[in-house]
């Protein structure tokens, strides 16, 4: 099993990732972890922020002669803007100058402070910051590389922005991923790409923020992956939770999803097919390729819904905590449309279940072991 723990507020010196359970012989390329973490920082409608970091991981520990040693892998990135907020963000003792005390309706703000009784709400924010996820992107890419040894590959694209949609006959299949990739929004219909750049573009100008829906694909999944018997072993409901711990982040479906309130069951399933080749096959995917908690062979469908940030150029009400007089909200640098980014989030936390469900039923200490575990199964499943 892989367990990892992030560290590091937004403007302080950097971020921390120690990912635990990484089997032994894996080849880490760090070039390839640096691409995912550039993948995130991609997208029309990010703020200047994005424009002065160029995230890159240190690797502190777990990694010998380009290969995983199988003790924790732990990752330092910098954050280069931490030059800037030395004063704010200091780590010896001090005051801040300036406090925050007008919460963000939206934000951990409020309820952060309530929680923990506190005066500053920069004491909340700073960790509360999707910032954070960059972490979660480099442990992602250590999970990539368990997958992909199994054949099993994941994507990511937007199909909503601000109410524009994605059109599109075919789902996205693995090879799309650079031209993915290279559309200002992460969408694959570039005439829904160029009018959800332009509705980012006027939401910019009324400074306004957009939020949008992303679906994720895992393809090569074999059946089995997950568990019936345990609630906190079904495999969509850690996809879920993965996926819903993401900043922003309020509902997520498979499949059908919710349209599945709208169908007869006689429409709601998919039929069960045999042949030689294919072994047990569906010809629709509504279940989203999970069923009872497991993998059933299909691929794996997943929509995300992410709300529009909450730090607006034009401020919604909130109440002053030390005053309790009603004023705008405070306002500092922020992205005014997140989606593309949050999509590529997606993938890391999901490719982070999956590898995980993967290392539980094939164990293996070692790169060989998981694979000869792996191959057996999928031995007995074509004997099947
Ligand atoms: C974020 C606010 C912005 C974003 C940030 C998340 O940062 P800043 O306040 O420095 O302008 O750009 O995202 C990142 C820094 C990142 O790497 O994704 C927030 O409040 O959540």
């Amino acid at each position: 099993m892989l367990r990892y723990l992030t560290a590091g507020e937004s403007h302080g010196p950097g971020l921390l990732t120690i990912v635990e359970g990484m089997p032994y012989g894996f080849k880490v390329d760090t070039n390839f972890i640096n691409n995912e973490l550039s993948r995130r920082q991609l997208g029309f409608g990010r703020g200047m922020r994005m424009q002065i970091e160029g995230d890159k991981v240190e690797v502190v520990s777990g990694i010998r002669f380009g290969k995983t040693l199988g003790s924790p892998v732990a990752f330092l990135i910098r954050n280069k803007d931490w030059e800037n907020w030395t004063e704010i963000m200091k780590i010896e003792e001090g005051e801040a100058e300036e406090t925050l005390t007008k919460p963000r309706p939206g934000h951990a703000d409020l309820a952060g402070l309530q929680k923990i009784n506190g005066k500053d709400i920069r004491d909340i924010l700073e960790r509360s910051s999707a910032r954070e996820t960059t972490a979660r992107v480099a442990a992602g890419a250590l999970a990539k590389l368990i997958i992909a040894e199994l054949d099993i590959y994941i994507l990511s694209h937007v199909t909503n922005i601000g109410g524009c949609k994605a059109c599109l006959n075919d789902p996205p299949l693995i090879e799309d991923i650079k031209k993915i990739d290279s559309s200002p929004v992460r969408c694959l219909d570039e005439k829904a790409g160029s009018e959800m750049v332009e509705i980012i573009r006027k939401a910019i100008d009324e400074k306004e923020t957009l939020g949008g829906t992303f679906e994720i694909i895992v393809y090569g999944a074999p059946p089995g992956l997950g568990s019936y018997v345990h609630w906190d072993k079904k495999l969509d409901a850690k996809i879920a939770q993965a996926l819903m711990s993401i900043q922003a982040i309020k509902g997520v479906e498979f499949g059908e999803g919710f349209n599945l309130a709208n169908l007869k069951g006689s429409d709601a399933h998919d039929e069960i097919f045999y042949n030689n080749t294919k072994k047990f096959y569906r010809k629709t995917n509504r279940a989203g390729g999970i069923e009872g908690g497991m993998t059933n062979g299909e691929p794996v469908v997943i929509k995300a819904v992410m709300k529009p940030i909450p730090t607006l150029g034009k401020p919604l009400m909130t109440v002053d905590m030390k005053t309790k007089e009603a004023m705008p909200a405070f306002k500092e640098r922020s992205d005014v449309c997140a989606v593309p980014s949050a999509a590529v989030i997606g993938e890391s936390v999901v490719a982070i279940e999956i590898a995980n469900a993967a290392l539980e039923k094939f164990g293996g200490d070692s790169i060989g072991e998981l694979k000869s575990n792996y191959n057996s199964y999928l031995k007995r499943l074509k004997e099947m």
